[in-house]
């Protein structure tokens, strides 16, 4: 039997009980930590509740550090024969950023705590008068004013006055505590037994050879991409004309119709394939039907109870915060959130009655709906098989939504008949946002792994950024960019510590999902081709809610290529089914 500290040995019950007491105490200890971090982020820049939550990071680590040594730092998996036991130890033999000193944890706390507020803080003056004090009333915020001008104006200038005085105003004020830190990070890679952080986030997500994999997962969808981009710049000129240089194989990252250019799906009304055919105009629509944000969320809500799914509502009442509120500075990227409690979750959200925003509340809702599935999970499971599965989740249900034949049944779009030209024109809608996202949600690791690793140093850190942009998404910066800006910065992800290769990995998954869940609906036959894989929706269908669930409900506590088995029948991640989803679209671009 395995040996504790004070060299006992322990029995497999003994250590069940060990873990049952650990899981118990744990839910109460994140629980004060998630909602000192909710207090930060839906009130920026408030002190008081910025040390609360350092002090109950703190406190957590703490109580992390205490049971390590107690009990898990000498336990060996290998002792045990209760499969349980021995994953829970797996990843308890992980300290986490608990590796570090108190004081390093404070500084790694109050570091991402500054960054972030540089971010969800920024404003930046109207194109019209360019200069303005620094309390104008008129400065223009990310969300809703500087997203809105990307989504709709085409004026090259304007477009690109917004892109450099957003970039300008997020990442230089950062660039220092960025390198504070990587530096902290690695530490914590180093503390859990990794050479650097890079090395410790890629382990998250169980696999070896998890950088090739993903390299192989992208090679595979680039062709796809490549054409999409390659009509896409085609399609700029009528727009741009000879500001855009056909001989030139990049698009100026601006004018896309997205700050990142990592969603084109503004571009739909001007660039789709096909000109007449039916309008999917669902912005107008949930206007001219009195949409409020509550509804946008019931609308989402509703799709998952159809399937029999437990209903999300709490999420959307109560603490939850579902538009931005006018009397303080919230952090406005949309978050979902998991209290530990078993019944507080709750999502954080700036909505806007727009198209866009009603997938991000299927996204939102899907982590909703995992946290829900795993809650009676030990606390150490309550998490997704591995990240990019919690991101694939709602975006696997909005793809069923945004079928047009879908729309027409939920009253948001008023008909709809199939045709080549209507079905090429709303595939290539979601292409927009699902192809055009691939390589970007590929880079921002890549970056960051080559920043934590090393292999690029601190001064050619922003070049370096535009290198990858360049290599994958294939666009260019609207001016020339030095050393003094820091680009990454300009995302939310970077200030705010979040891994991102998890939406890259999402962008794939979900259509193996979405595949999975329409043969179970008895909405798509893999044997039969006159039904394309896209014309699916499983609205309602309870077999598809089940498949779902089965997958879900196990969170972390299998390894995730069972969770997978379980959700599609395979055991790799696959590009197939996006590849096959978007074959017809292809065939026109
Ligand atoms: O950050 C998000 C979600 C919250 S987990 C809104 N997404 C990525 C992004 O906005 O950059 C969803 C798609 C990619
Ligand atoms: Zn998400």
């Amino acid at each position: 039997s395995p040996k504790i500290d004070d060299g006992s040995t322990i029995s497999e019950a003994d250590m069940t009980k060990i873990l049952n007491e650990y899981n118990t105490k744990a839910s109460v200890v994140f629980n004060r930590v998630e909602l000192a971090s909710w207090d930060v982020a839906t009130d920026v820049g408030n002190k008081e509740k910025e040390e609360k939550l350092t002090k109950e990071v703190g406190e957590s680590a703490k109580f992390i550090r205490e049971w390590f040594d107690k009990y898990w730092k000498d336990a060996q998996e290998s002792s045990f024969n209760d499969e349980s036991i021995k994953r829970q130890l797996h990843f308890l033999k992980q300290l986490g950023t608990a590796a570090l000193s108190p004081a390093k944890l404070d500084l790694l706390t109050n570091t991402i705590t500054d960054m972030t507020t540089v971010y969800n803080s920024a404003t930046v003056c109207p194109y019209t008068v360019q200069t303005c004090a620094d309390d104008d009333p008129n400065r223009l915020t990310l969300d809703p004013h500087i997203t809105a001008r990307f989504a709709e104006s085409r004026d090259y200038d304007e477009l690109k006055y917004l892109w450099v005085k957003w970039h300008d105003a997020t990442g230089p004020k950062m660039r220092a505590s960025y390198q504070d830190y990587v530096g902290l990070m690695n530490e914590v890679g180093k503390g859990n037994g990794f050479k650097n952080a890079a090395e410790y986030w890629k382990d998250a997500f169980e696999d070896p050879q998890f950088e090739e994999h993903v390299d192989a997962l992208w090679l595979k969808a680039k062709p796809l991409y490549d054409d999409l981009h390659n009509y896409m710049r085609h399609k700029l000129v009528a727009i741009y004309g000879d500001k855009i240089d056909l001989n030139d194989e990049n698009i100026p990252a601006h004018l896309l119709g997205n700050m990142w250019a990592q969603s084109w799906k503004n571009l739909y009304k001007e660039t789709k394939p096909f000109k007449g055919g039916v309008i999917i105009d669902v912005t107008e629509k949930m206007k001219e039907l009195k949409y409020d944000a509550f509804k946008m969320f019931e609308t989402s809500n509703d799709f998952y109870m159809s399937m029999g799914l437990p209903s999300n509502k709490m999420s959307y009442t109560g603490k939850s915060v579902i538009t931005k509120p006018t009397n303080r500075t919230i952090q406005c990227h949309a978050s979902a959130w998991d209290f530990y409690d078993g019944k507080d979750f709750r999502i954080k959200m700036c909505t806007n009655i727009n198209q866009e925003d009603l997938i991000v509340i299927h996204h939102e809702m899907g982590h909703i709906q995992y946290f829900i599935q795993y809650k009676d999970q030990p606390t150490v499971f309550r998490a997704g098989a591995n990240p990019g599965f919690h991101e694939a989740v709602g975006d696997t249900i909005a793809l069923s939504v945004a079928n047009p034949r879908h729309l027409v049944k939920i009253g948001l779009l008023d008909e709809y008949t199939t045709s080549k030209e209507n079905d090429i024109n709303a595939l290539y809608m979601e292409a927009l946002g699902r192809v055009a996202f691939l390589p970007f949600g590929l880079l921002i690791d890549k970056w960051r792994w080559d920043a934590f690793s090393g292999k690029v140093s601190v001064n050619n850190w922003n070049s370096h950024w535009w290198k990858l942009r360049k290599q994958y998404q294939k666009v260019t910066p609207p001016v020339e960019r030095s050393e003094n800006a820091f680009d990454p910065g300009a995302k939310f992800h970077v200030p705010a510590d979040s891994q991102y290769i998890s939406y890259f990995i999402s962008h794939i998954l979900e259509f193996s999902f979405y595949k999975a869940l329409c043969i179970e609906a008895g909405q798509y036959d893999p044997k039969n081709p006159n039904v394309p894989l896209y014309a699916c929706d499983f609205y309602k269908s309870k077999e598809a809610g089940k498949r779902l669930s089965d997958g879900l409900k196990l969170g972390s506590s299998k390894h995730w290529s069972e969770a997978l088995k379980i959700m599609t029948g395979e055991t790799e991640v696959s590009a197939d089914a996006i590849l096959e989803y978007f074959q017809p679209l292809r065939e026109v671009l």
